[in-house]
């Protein structure tokens, strides 16, 4: 079934791959790096982005009101508030994920949150949030609960035919990337990679690096993941992202984007 919508997997991990530690991240205090996680997972696709603002008409002389309009006019749009958005990314994670984003954070605002778990039970002992189990429309809820990362496709393949989906990124963690990474959706990763070391006790499921490519390209030429240019990475995240060495908090990182070759 290839109507399942894509997916891009998004991770910070240290050169041995740790991606957390006691179910948290490994180090506190990324906060650029963090928002660009958010930027990156809320910005929606090309052909689902509102149309850039029409530059603001030269402003009529004072002198001259402009008549037959009422109080409340199109001008007054900055004021009203806006249209719900014509759709939005989702984000899958699954249930340890969940619990590990501060509740104040959670559900990811402007995203629609699809949380994995076998039994939501577990999850709900800890959360707030209403489940909302069968109703992907409830626009009072942006969170979705599936039992598995194909239930989730299924359900985020529905809304994408409704054209109110955009993009979709895995959030993890080690356990949701790693069966992401098995199906052939998965043709991206938006890897933060750091330089610092970091304790860790979760781990990505796979070790991107340009040697390693090198070497396995030899035993198998095909199915391969290739770090992109960074202008090609502008281009798919839609800003100029950051290049080069990044410090923040005592540590250092870089922004890399991975594909899949096919
Ligand atoms: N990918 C990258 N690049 N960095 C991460 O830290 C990261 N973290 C997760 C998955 N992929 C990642 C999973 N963990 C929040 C907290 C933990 C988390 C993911 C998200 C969170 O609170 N996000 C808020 C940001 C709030 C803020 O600006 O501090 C959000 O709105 O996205």
């Amino acid at each position: 079934t290839s109507s399942f919508p894509e997916l891009t997997l998004i991770v910070a991990a240290t050169q041995q791959m740790g991606i957390g530690l006691n179910g948290t991240l490994p180090w506190t205090g990324l906060r650029r790096e963090m928002a660009y996680f958010a930027r990156v997972t809320k910005r929606l696709p090309p052909h689902l982005a509102a149309p850039a603002p029409a530059p603001a008409p030269a402003p009529a002389p004072a002198s001259d009101p402009p008549t037959g309009t009422t109080g409340s006019s199109a001008g007054d749009a900055a004021s009203s508030p806006s249209p719900p958005p014509p759709g939005q990314n989702a984000v899958i994670m699954g249930r340890k994920t969940w619990e590990s984003i501060p509740e104040r954070f959670r559900p990811l605002p402007g995203r629609l949150n699809v949380v994995i778990s076998r039994s939501w039970t577990a999850a709900a002992a800890t959360t707030t949030t209403p489940t909302n189990n069968n109703n992907s429309n409830n626009s009072s809820s942006n969170v979705l609960v599936a039992s598995s990362i194909e239930d989730a496709l299924h359900r985020l393949a529905a809304l994408q035919e409704r054209r109110q989906l955009g993009r979709v990124f895995v959030i993890g963690g080690g356990e949701i990337y790693r069966a992401a990474l098995a199906r052939s959706e998965a043709r991206r990763v938006l890897l933060t990679r750091v330089r610092s070391e970091f304790a860790c006790d979760t781990f990505f499921p796979l070790r991107l690096s340009e040697e390693e490519e090198e070497k396995k390209k030899e035993e198998n030429p095909a199915s391969r993941w290739r770090r992109c240019a960074q202008d090609e990475m502008d281009a798919w995240v839609g800003e100029e992202v950051p290049r080069g060495a990044q410090k923040e908090a005592g540590a250092e990182y870089q922004f890399e984007m991975w594909e899949r070759a096919s």
